[in-house]
């Protein structure tokens, strides 16, 4: 069948995606409150690869000892029936109230301690489930008012968390990377390392940059008003693209957390192209939910959706690759002019003065149209099923 979901295409969802019962700040529940076990069941239904976690989507907060290991061996089970993997693990520090003004940034020392411990532990358990990446999103790291936190402060104890915890992971010899995930505001007014381009500047001042890449969410960049496939080539060109959270949304709103490809088809396309062009090759992550419309069934009609559509965009993308009039007019587009060209790439002082001299015509050089229009449009056409 066309554009079935298989093992190698890594769709992965995390237990909070399908498992959200449509509780928003307005109203309650909508759909009925889905165990581990029935989410990896329902994701196995759907075709999906893997099953993503926060410490607390699996094994509740207060759980004792025993619970905990319960709960951890029925996972299990689910998942070796199923044939599931947990390719990434992630910890809650948003959700309980001692979380109320950030975690690793906290003011209180004993907040930023407990969430070190929460974290070092949730470690242990998503290395135990076969992960090998782990990411951080650090939903109440931010302020609504800025008296009352310093900034500088707030970098200064996030790189001390990344620091300490990547020593821990050494020290353990896991397997482990880190992936960083932006969100410029919500749940908090402003939100620390607010994108993509603020976590890449970021690791660079880590004491292990190396085990340290982003995991782009596209709904957080949009709701900045970024151009996602932008921010997506940077950290790729950096070598730290590990992880990638798909979803969809209207620029400049809330977080909708939609269904991939739901909104900005043009940009989904683009972002396709460019993963299935570079060879990405780690996991493609939903991090979206179903509309607050929906039942169970409606669920996995948002899940299936997600991954026919990055696959219809992937089948759009070879045929760009194949269609003869586009690949024309790319390579009118991107002629090579020789001349100009030997004179760029790397200094040597001959060639400067080579250049300085050399002439330019400046007006015949800008009279030529680039031909953008007629492409977009047999893009547009490509995408709407008419070539
Ligand atoms: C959000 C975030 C989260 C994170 C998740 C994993 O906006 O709520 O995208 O879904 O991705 O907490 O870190
Ligand atoms: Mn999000
Ligand atoms: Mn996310």
């Amino acid at each position: 069948m066309r554009y079935q979901p298989e093992p190698e295409h890594k769709f992965t969802f995390g237990l909070w995606t399908v498992g959200n019962p449509g509780r928003d700040p307005f109203g309650e529940a909508v759909r009925p409150v889905l165990s581990p076990v029935e989410i990896v069941h329902l994701l196995a239904e759907v075709g999906a690869y893997g099953v993503n976690l926060h410490d607390n989507d699996l094994v509740p907060i207060d759980a004792t000892a025993s619970e905990r290991d319960r709960i951890v061996r029925d996972f299990k089970n689910a998942l070796k029936e199923t044939g599931l993997v947990v390719p990434m693990a992630t910890t809650n520090l948003f959700g309980d109230p001692i979380f109320k003004d950030g975690a690793f940034t906290s003011n209180d020392a004993r907040v930023r301690a407990y969430a070190l411990q929460k974290t070092m532990q949730a470690i242990d358990l998503g290395v135990e489930l076969g992960a090998q990446t782990y990411v951080f999103w650090g939903g109440r790291e931010g302020t609504e008012t800025d008296a009352g936190k310093n900034p500088l402060d707030a970098v200064k104890r996030m790189r001390e968390a990344m620091n300490f915890l990547c020593e821990y992971v050494k020290s353990q010899q896991y397997d482990l990377k880190f992936a960083l995930e932006a969100k410029p505001n919500e749940p908090r007014g402003d939100i620390f390392l607010a994108t993509t381009g603020h976590m890449l500047a970021f690791i660079e001042t880590l004491d292990h940059a190396d085990m340290v890449g982003v995991n782009p969410e596209m709904a957080h960049e949009h709701m900045a008003g970024l151009n996602f496939l932008h921010n997506i080539a940077q950290a790729w060109d950096a070598g730290k693209l590990f992880h990638i959270d798909l979803n969809d949304q209207n620029f400049a709103r809330y977080d909708q957390d939609f269904r991939f490809g739901s909104h900005n088809y043009k940009q989904a396309f683009f972002l396709v192209k460019f993963l299935e062009d570079v060879g990405y090759a780690g996991s493609r992550h939903f991090d979206a939910h179903a509309y607050r419309s929906e039942d169970v069934d409606g669920v996995k009609d948002f899940a299936r959706g997600c991954m026919r559509t990055y696959l219809i965009l992937k089948d759009k993308a070879a045929k760009y690759k194949a269609d003869a009039e586009i690949q024309a007019l790319l390579k009118e587009i991107h002629a090579e002019h020789s001349e100009a060209s030997s004179l760029l790439g790397v200094f040597d002082p001959q060639k400067a003065d080579t250049l300085k001299k050399h002439p330019f015509d400046r007006k015949a050089i800008s009279e030529v149209g680039l031909k953008y229009e007629k492409l977009d449009q047999l893009v547009f056409d490509l995408l709407m099923g008419i070539r």
